[in-house]
């Protein structure tokens, strides 16, 4: 039985998926799902990143124990975010957490001398605090001892794949995340790494989503008791993957990948580094294929989890099936956050920040659990409205309906809302996009699919499409005028 391999490492879990054609048709099987918390010390976040090397072993031994070949692996996971590498090839510290504090302000003290034009005209990114430029000014700041030992840059999935290769890449969608890559050299923009004194030589060649990038090394091999499986550069950016598994028939089309993060956006062929993108601070980042994603990042479901997290702190668990169903008997549009506001990025508690939200602009605060994630969900489903209004502004398409892949189309009150606030249909799958896009493109690799589009429609073919038409229109076109001035969002 051959079969290929997708780690997708997010922020509520990561997970190896088996990928297999049936004929025409992808068939997966969650191997290993595993948590990918992040661990608090000194008062700093970082990532448990030997933990995960430990457990996408173990995903390697479930295979061999069931008897499966692997034909290859590819790994894809949250943007932004490296380790850095020393000249005994020796990984330097625990990489820091993109939600980690360590990068307050920079962004802000660093516009003053690389203005935003600047930034954005090199590289067609959007400026949010933790990128990568931000957070390796940061580490110079404070003078960290690890910039003085550093050798190489690597991020997190180009990491895990030298621990599992030996070979140090650096793969194309996520190196544009980090505001570095200047998209229109298609290299990396030394220029910006001399502004902010990082040594250019610790940046590798650039390898393209579908290119071979190593084996496992026989020690790995040795070590786990199985034989060599080639390894993949896929679209190692969560949201490339997602979006290359998006089940669109339509060259142009509308897309939101839902899951921690809301990502929202379309795709083009070139990026677009106009005034007006870099003014709502849209973002380009790389994808399969020459492709890119014009994209806005929204907080997302995130605010959701941290609120349960924190009732879970308090002795309350509940299911999110249960805090749905919670939401669906609070009273509507009663009041509401920018699911945007910088407050809401750390981790903590959010109920606090939530309220004081409210208050402050003069909405009454929610109380009752049901109040609070119905605010949540109302407030994401009216920000998809603006977001995507300002998409279609910016790309010059108009949408016919909304593409939702991710975990969250699980939760079917959030995409039947974001339907109705966006007064077009949302067409809901797959939810495992990031990994079936992993896979569609290892399958590429394999001249297996000519190209995405190709991908795209096995993809269509294999994984159900739920619809969600928009209803009681007229109460969330009001809704979303009283959220604009609630919140405070301009035209
Ligand atoms: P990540 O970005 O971490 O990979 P996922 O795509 O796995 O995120 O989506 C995680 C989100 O999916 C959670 O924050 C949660 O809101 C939602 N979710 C997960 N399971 C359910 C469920 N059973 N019902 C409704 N929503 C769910
Ligand atoms: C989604 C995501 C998003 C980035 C953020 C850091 O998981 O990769 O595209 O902006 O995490």
């Amino acid at each position: 039985m051959t079969s290929i391999l997708a780690y997708d490492l997010g922020a509520s879990s990561g997970r190896a998926l088996l990928g297999r054609l049936n004929s025409r048709t992808i068939e997966t099987e969650e191997l290993h799902r595993f948590p990918n918390n992040p661990v608090q010390v000194r008062g700093r976040l970082h990532w448990d990143i030997l933990r995960l090397l430990h457990e996408m072993k173990q995903a390697l031994l479930k295979a061999k124990h069931r008897g499966v070949t692997l034909q290859s692996l590819a790994i894809d996971s949250w943007a932004v975010d490296f380790g850095l590498i020393g000249r005994s090839g020796e990984l330097l510290g625990n990489p820091y957490h993109y939600r980690d504090t360590h990068t307050d302000g920079v962004m802000e003290n660093l516009s003053v001398q690389l203005t935003p034009p600047y930034i954005f005209g090199r590289t067609g990114i959007q400026f949010l605090p933790f990128n990568t430029i931000y957070q390796l000014a940061a580490m110079k700041r404070d003078d960290s001892p690890l910039l003085r030992e550093a050798d190489r840059f690597l991020m997190i999935p180009d990491l895990l794949r030298y621990f599992l290769t030996g070979d140090m890449y650096n793969e194309f969608s996520n190196a544009t995340t980090t505001q570095l890559y200047n998209p229109l050299r298609g290299d990396w923009d030394t220029d910006l790494l001399a502004a902010i004194g990082i040594p250019a030589s610790w940046f590798g060649p650039v390898l393209q989503p579908g290119a071979g990038a190593g084996e496992l090394l026989p020690s790995v091999c040795g070590e786990l008791g199985i034989a060599s499986v080639p390894v993949i550069a896929v679209a190692e950016h969560d949201t490339g993957s997602a979006v290359a598994a998006v089940p669109a028939t339509d060259r142009s089309f509308a897309y939101l990948s839902c899951g921690t993060w809301s990502l929202m956006g379309t795709e083009t062929d070139r990026p677009v580094l106009s005034e007006l993108a870099q003014q709502l601070n849209f973002t380009n980042e790389g994808g399969v294929g020459g492709t890119y994603r014009l994209l806005k990042n929204i907080m997302g479901l995130w605010i959701l989890q941290e609120t349960k997290r924190e009732w879970e702190r308090g002795g309350t668990t509940l299911s999110y099936p249960e805090l749905i169903g919670l939401a669906e008997q609070a009273p509507a549009f009663t009041a509401w956050i920018d699911p945007d506001d910088a407050r809401f990025l750390a981790p903590g508690d959010m109920t606090p920040r939530i309220r004081d939200y409210c208050r402050e602009t003069g909405q009454r605060a929610p109380e009752q659990p049901g109040e609070v994630v119905r605010c949540i969900l109302e407030s994401l489903a009216l920000k998809y409205r603006y977001v995507l209004e300002l998409t279609e502004r910016l790309s010059g398409n108009a949408f016919s309906g909304l593409h939702m892949v991710g975990g969250g189309i699980q939760n079917k009150l959030l995409c039947q809302w974001s339907a109705s606030a966006i007064g077009k249909p949302v067409w809901a799958g797959p939810a495992e996009g990031s990994a079936i896009g992993n896979l569609a493109v290892q399958w590429i690799a394999h001249g297996v699919f000519a190209d995405i589009w190709e991908a795209r429609r096995v993809i269509r073919e294999s994984f159900p499409v739920e619809v969600y038409e928009p209803n009681n229109r007229e109460a969330w076109e009001d809704a979303y005028g009283r959220f604009r001035t609630a919140t405070g969002l301009a035209e």
